[in-house]
């Protein structure tokens, strides 16, 4: 097992992995850039090394300095947390390359989701079902035209090296298309650094339902259920729950079932996700695969028991899983609310210091956060300041948990999004549980 591992993220995640290694009797290193110099992750590492000026491109993002602190703290892996470096398959390579261990699954197989078209024909061949569209990436605008009259409209233009939203453009007419093709190839040529693209007829108002997978080194792969992240705003996910609320078992299976045999496919190593749209009828179609933690992982570990990133570092340590699918249990109902520094009518991000703190507790109640009493937010980086993680016996539980949590949550200095929270958890369409994905009025 690791004797220090190198923390490279912020905020709550380098928290997070720092709790679970400090655990497991690992010491950590937190590279911190010079806007979190105070932070509290900082404040709790066994070490910390600053990497750089605040923007993230010279500090989080600058692999030299990264690998450079690594070396210098003899770090002998590195955990990327989630976002930055996370799912960038040359920080992956350059890692093996200078024997640091990287935690999480191989470069090769981070460059394969990454390109979200060749996803799409792994996941095809591995027999999960794909919404209907090219194959492979689209030749040109001719194509995709031809493609979208046999298809029908709406369709989606999505760039391959985009995912999570970016790069997408809904078209809901045929005299669009051109004039969208065009758009998204500049805008992934200028974003991604690859203009390839591919079309999928548009799924309206589906849910968006990803299933957790880890695997480890022997190629034993189990799934730990799904998360519901329907709840959206302009791609970016607010709220998550497990189990999904109105999907059937047959459903549930069938999409545990798909997401195992995409993982197997690539012979997936470390805790990944398999995205899916579900639609109404219960037909669910492979999106996209992440090959990091996500944001959301504590929905899963409230429901399971199992502590994700504790299954990364053995795994990456080359220890085996340890146990089946048949001993995985999930039970009861796990809701989580993204607490972002925003303004919560138009999610205007609201940086500053926080003068005042205090979490919710009490039973079934956990709080992610890097907050204290002083604690800077700073403008740099994403806005999340807390996840506040709720798990009841069942939804209804759940829900009226979380209702008591946001309302004894105190924050002072910044706006954040908990009113928002507490208006979406009190209307009846999410109480319901029949919500699903907004019909997008996605335009040029
Ligand atoms: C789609 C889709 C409908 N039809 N693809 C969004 C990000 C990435 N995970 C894939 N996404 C979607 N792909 C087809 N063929 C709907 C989504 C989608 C979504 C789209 C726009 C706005 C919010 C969304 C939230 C979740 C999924």
């Amino acid at each position: 097992m690791f004797h220090k591992i190198l923390i490279a993220n912020r905020g709550e995640i380098a928290l997070r992995i720092l709790r679970t290694c400090r655990e497991m009797g690992i010491r950590t290193v937190v590279a911190h850039s010079q806007a979190d110099t105070d932070s509290l992750p900082v404040r709790l590492a066994d070490e910390s090394i600053c990497i750089g000026p605040a923007e993230a491109r010279a500090s989080y993002l600058n692999i030299p300095s990264i690998i450079s602190a690594a070396s210098i703290t003899d770090s002998e892996a590195i955990h990327p947390g989630y976002g930055l470096l996370s799912e960038n398959a040359a920080f992956a390579e350059i890692c093996r390359a200078c024997g640091i261990t990287f935690i999480g699954p191989s470069p090769e197989a981070i460059r394969l989701m990454g390109d979200k078209a060749q996803a799409r024909e792994m996941a095809k061949q591995a027999g999960a079902p794909v919404v209907p569209g090219s194959t492979g990436p689209l030749e040109g605008v001719d194509e995709a035209q031809a493609l979208a009259d046999t298809m029908g409209y709406p369709v989606v233009v999505k760039a391959a090296s985009g995912g999570g939203g970016r790069g997408m453009r809904v078209v809901r007419s045929r005299e669009m298309l051109a004039r969208a093709f065009a758009t998204c190839q500049s805008e992934a040529a200028q974003a991604f650094g690859s203009s390839e693209l591919y079309l999928e007829k548009f799924v309206e108002e589906a849910r968006h339902v990803e299933v957790q997978v880890l695997g480890d080194r022997n190629g034993i792969r189990v799934h730990l259920g799904e998360r519901d992240c329907s709840v959206q705003r302009r791609h970016q996910k607010l709220l998550e729950e497990s189990p999904a609320s109105a999907i059937s078992e047959a459903t549930r299976e069938g999409l545990c079932k798909a997401a195992l045999a995409v993982a197997n496919a690539v012979n997936y190593v470390s805790a990944g996700t398999v995205e899916f749209l579900v639609e109404r009828s219960g037909e669910f179609y492979f999106i996209e695969m992440n090959t990091r933690i996500q944001v959301e992982h504590p929905v899963t570990e409230m429901v399971t028991g199992i502590d994700l990133v504790r299954e990364q570092v053995r795994i990456a340590a080359g220890e085996p899983l340890g146990y089946k699918q048949s001993a995985i249990r999930a039970s009861g109902h796990a809701i989580e609310c993204r607490i972002n520094a925003e303004d919560p009518e138009h999610f205007v991000p609201s940086p500053g210091t926080v003068t005042a703190w205090l979490p919710p507790g009490g039973h079934g109640v956990r709080v992610d956060s890097h907050m204290m009493p002083g604690a800077s937010v700073p403008p740099y980086y994403d806005s999340l300041i807390a996840k506040i993680i709720v798990h009841g016996r069942d939804r209804a539980e759940a829900i009226a948990r979380m209702q008591r949590a946001l309302a004894e949550t105190v924050v002072e200095g910044v706006k954040t999004t908990i009113p928002f929270h507490q208006k979406l958890l009190a209307d009846p369409v999410f109480v319901s549980g029949e919500y699903a994905l907004p019909r997008l009025e996605v335009g040029l």
